[in-house]
């Protein structure tokens, strides 16, 4: 093989709670990300108990996707697109989670949505829950850490995979599942799973308990979707970092091999339906005792997925303690810093060949296809008073890693689907709350405190990515 394949899947990708605003418009429910207000570097997004007066929550309005869609869709397809993968925001179609029928103002806005990407030969890929829960689940059920939300996920699921089974064929169930490893924080274990912990909660065994119950309810969903259209295909989507030794010392290699155990073992389940051994002996090990049923090993073994969504940033490293015998992975104490390596303004370290690694890790383990759905270089961007940005670190950035990418595939034989860069219009950082964090193509004219025209335009990086797709990843 000389290059990508025919018929790559080149794009970029959002998700609806950081670009459509619209909080509350078609009947739109308030989401998980409408109760996290905007923080910084170093500085956590609070997570507020309800929509508070006076306070800044920076999704509400996000770059106002929802009624100017077609003007950025049409700018997707200048690029040359093959393909945007965004999110159904969930409350958007069910806007507290547990109701019976479907919310026909929010399908119908997914409605328009896709017909718009198709009018431009522009293929939707789309996440089923992206960080964007109905915050009633959490007030009224606790979240992930209750059974009935794999009911309710499963109801949504059904519903939007029979309304757009002829307009969309690639699908995701939960994005980046595996984020909530780092449950001591409290940034992942809400925005995926909904989840707040008491002072003092013993926090491990319930982020294990609510991944369960999603796993569950992807591979219940998984089921259902092939029930309803053979032709979808569904995914997991994993944020890859891949945890490197910081040196060759032999218990760091096995604290590296530790610290991957526990933050990919998702991927295990998602694929080969059942859990790895080395979780069941720390579950054992830990005494936590999980409602895991017969039944639902049954079910993860019916669902396995149809390929390996990711996204890829950055590389971790980590090293052995003395005082940690075990080699447990804390992800909150157990990363260093990569000497070997530069990193961006929020401190996520550079490293494009870490791409190809991560590439051939999965291909290895599970030769499934892969799909790169999110990559990028968050920066600030500075628009000349001609109104250009010229943003040539991210151009450098995203040809490095296409470059590792490349090879992944030419030299060592990757079965690779395609390439969806993150934020491929600026909207609202997930992680920070800020718009100043910027991964797009498209610059838009709004900053953290909520000013600006909300104008768009194109920046340096619009025309170098333009040409990248033209000549299928050879001109970079
Ligand atoms: P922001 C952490 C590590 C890797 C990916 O992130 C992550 C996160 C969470 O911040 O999230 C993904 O906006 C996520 C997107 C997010 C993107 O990466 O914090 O799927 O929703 O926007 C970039 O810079």
């Amino acid at each position: 093989m000389s290059g990508f394949k025919a018929g790559f899947l080149w794009g970029g990708a959002v998700a609806a709670h950081q670009l459509e605003g619209g909080w509350k418009e078609g009947g739109k429910g308030v989401s998980v990300a409408d109760v996290m207000t905007a923080g910084a570097h170093g500085v956590p997004r609070e997570i507020t108990n309800g929509v508070l007066q006076g306070k800044n929550y920076p999704n509400h309005e996000a770059i106002d996707f929802y009624h100017r869609y077609k003007e950025d869709i049409k700018l997707f397809a200048e690029m040359g697109f093959k393909c945007f993968r965004t999110s159904i925001a969930w409350t958007r179609i069910f806007p507290k989670g547990d109701e019976l029928e479907p919310n026909e103002a929010g399908l119908k806005f997914y409605d328009d949505l896709f017909d718009e990407c198709l009018k431009h030969g522009i293929e939707p890929v789309i996440t089923l829950s992206h960080f964007e829960m109905p915050f009633h689940l959490v007030t009224e059920y606790g979240g992930w850490r209750n059974r009935k939300l794999i009911d309710f996920f499963v109801r949504f699921a059904k519903v939007v995979f029979q309304r757009y089974q002829h307009k969309v064929k690639y699908w995701m169930t939960f994005n980046e599942i595996n984020n909530q490893a780092n449950f001591h924080e409290d940034f992942a274990p809400f925005t995926n799973s909904g989840l707040k912990y008491a002072p003092g909660e013993d926090r491990e065994p319930v982020m294990f308990q609510a991944a369960h119950y999603e796993l569950v309810a992807s591979a219940l969903a998984v089921k259902a979707g092939r029930e309803i259209n053979p032709s979808l295909q569904i995914g997991c989507m994993i944020a890859m970092c891949p945890i490197y030794p910081l040196t060759c010392a032999p218990d760091d290699m096995m604290m590296a091999m530790n610290a991957m155990h526990r933050r990919y073992w998702f991927t295990d389940v998602h694929v080969r339906g059942k859990y790895p051994q080395h979780l069941l002996n720390y579950f054992e090990r830990r005494g936590f005792a999980l409602d895991i049923t017969e039944e639902d090993k049954a079910a993860l073994m019916q669902g396995c997925v149809d390929y390996i969504g990711f996204s890829y940033y950055m590389s971790f490293a980590t090293k052995a303690t003395p005082d940690n015998p075990q080699l447990d992975y804390d992800e909150s104490k157990s990363l260093v810093s990569n000497p070997y390596v530069q990193k961006s303004d929020w401190g996520w370290q550079i490293d494009p060949v870490g791409l190809r690694y991560s590439l051939n890790w999965f291909w290895d383990r599970y030769q499934l296809p892969l799909f790169i759905v999110e990559n990028g270089f968050g920066a600030i961007d500075v628009q000349e008073s001609d109104g250009t940005v010229n943003d040539q670190y991210r151009i450098d950035y995203l040809a490095a890693h296409i470059s590792e990418m490349k090879k992944a595939v030419v030299e060592d034989g990757v079965d690779l689907m395609g390439y969806t860069p993150w934020g491929c219009i600026d909207l609202v950082s997930a992680g920070t709350g800020e718009m100043k964090k910027r991964y797009g193509f498209i610059f838009v004219d709004k900053d953290n405190e909520g000013n600006g025209t909300l104008n768009r335009s194109k920046k340096k990086s619009f025309d170098w990515y333009k040409q990248v797709i033209a000549s299928n990843g050879e001109q970079l």
